[in-house]
């Protein structure tokens, strides 16, 4: 092909436009491969359902962190109007409390927000139930049935160290 070209000047800038092309080529190339890599990737996308990254590993909370000591507090709590007998309740935090909840006259109920805890007694009855003390503090509870006037007195504190 180069058989006419006889001037050096020529035959030069023939070997740079040869050059040129030949980068252009390879730009052309490049840019299909790079679109037909992308169609292939979307159709993936679209038939294969993606593959399951790792999650990152974030260290969540535990639900229950809490170690039971495996001590367990028998409470018979004598409710009248209007007090609770006894009135404080103490444990340490991973205890068991179970609470034998007795009414002597009327209906009362055992109630601690801080533990979302409320139990109910009917009148002259006899009920039981238990938690975990796995908040550290000291809790009021109290009487969550109106029970007469003095309801509103009818306190104790639960404290968990
Ligand atoms: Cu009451």
């Amino acid at each position: 092909m180069i058989v006419h070209i006889t001037s050096g000047k020529k035959r030069k800038s023939y070997k740079m436009k040869r050059e040129i092309s030949v980068i252009f080529i390879i730009f052309l190339l490049f840019i299909v491969s790079s679109c037909t890599n992308n169609e292939q990737f979307e159709s993936k996308t679209l038939t294969q359902p993606s593959p399951i990254k790792e999650l990152p590993k974030v260290r969540l909370p535990e639900s229950n962190p809490i170690t039971l000591t495996g001590k367990i507090h028998n409470i018979t709590l004598i409710a009248t109007r209007y007090e609770f007998n006894p009135s404080i309740i103490k444990a340490n935090y991973g205890d068991k409390i179970i609470i034998t909840l007795k009414s002597q006259d009327t209906a009362h109920g055992f109630s601690i927000p801080a533990y979302n805890l409320n139990q109910v007694v009917k009148s002259k009855e006899t009920t039981t139930f238990n938690f975990i003390a796995d908040k550290k503090g000291e809790f009021p509870f109290g009487c969550s049935v109106v029970c007469g006037r003095g309801h509103d007195t009818m306190l104790g504190k639960l404290i968990v160290e």
